[in-house]
């Protein structure tokens, strides 16, 4: 049921077969394209803010969980602390920089623009997040959007790295139903699936791709593609660290939820919402 992400590096920077290989696959596997400094510098920078509330075991870099955590009380206000994790400089130089949006217009063959609000994701073992496709969250002003999940990190296969459902973004009956759902309206309806990648996968006949990740390889993929990550499984308790962080062309409509000094995300908490906010101690939601 397991296959490896097919490997596009080779394409770039050729627009057409990139934007070629995304619509036939429904992804682009993306690696050795970032400074590997600049993605270190980004990981110690974050690890380094957890560290501080005490999180993370030293030297802050290796990125260790130290299983407990006083965030809630050296950091009061969460969506505050994490809202300044999130927009750190050297974490932004990788994930908003000129680099990236080279990248990513080079992908759609125009310029581009990230969204404002950054999900940055350091998971303990155990975690995981469960399939779920990102047009609900981010679809309402524009479909031509992609998300672009960067591994800030070494993340190999047993750390819990993304997963796609291999040719979900092809399953007519899912786009159908997904198309206009969005999940800041219908609260009534989660965006997620209840079974697990591996239920959900053998349900469509499907594969579940994914690969071991160095520092700065990337997926890129599409607003109806089928995904989630593994469980972090990771022998030596080092927490998965990765951005995902929208990119759209410059020209699109912008939903103001997501731009802006202070944007209010998916529901308008701002980054209050997000499971990153949360002391690592505590289990995420789920939407
Ligand atoms: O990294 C994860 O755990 C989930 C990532 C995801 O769902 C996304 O990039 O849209």
């Amino acid at each position: 049921m397991f296959g490896e992400l097919v490997d596009s590096s080779a394409v770039f920077p050729d627009s057409s077969a990139l934007g070629r290989r995304l619509r036939d696959d429904g992804y682009l596997f993306l690696r050795g394209l970032h400074d590997i400094d600049a993605v270190v510098a980004a990981r110690e920078e974050v690890f380094a803010r957890l560290q501080s509330v005490g999180e993370v075991e030293s030297p802050a870099v290796d990125g260790i969980f130290t299983g407990s955590s006083r965030r809630r009380e050296r950091e009061p206000d969460l969506g505050a602390f994490w809202q300044s994790v999130s927009e750190g400089p050297r974490l932004r130089e990788v994930t908003h920089g000129p680099r990236i949006r080279e990248i990513i217009g080079t992908v759609f063959g125009e310029p581009v623009v990230p969204h404002d609000y950054a999900y940055i994701r350091p998971a303990p073992v155990g975690r995981s997040t469960g399939p779920h496709c990102d047009y609900p969250f981010f679809a309402r002003a524009t479909e031509r959007v992609v998300t672009v999940w960067t591994a800030l990190g070494p993340v190999p296969l047993s750390d819990g790295p993304v997963a796609v459902i291999e040719g979900s973004h092809r399953f007519r009956d899912l786009v159908e139903a997904t198309r206009g759902f969005d999940v800041a309206q219908q609260t009534d309806r989660h965006a997620t699936r209840p079974e697990n990648h591996v239920a959900f996968a053998r349900s469509r006949g499907a594969r579940l791709l994914s690969a071991d990740f160095g520092p700065g390889d990337m997926l890129v993929f599409g607003m109806f593609t089928w995904h989630g990550s593994l469980d972090n499984h990771s022998p030596i308790g080092r927490m998965r660290l990765s951005s995902d962080i929208r990119f759209q062309p410059a020209g699109e409509p912008r939903d103001p939820r997501y731009f802006g000094a202070d944007p209010g995300g998916t529901t308008g908490a701002g980054y209050g919402e997000l499971n990153g906010a949360k002391p690592l101690t505590e289990p995420w939601h789920i939407r």
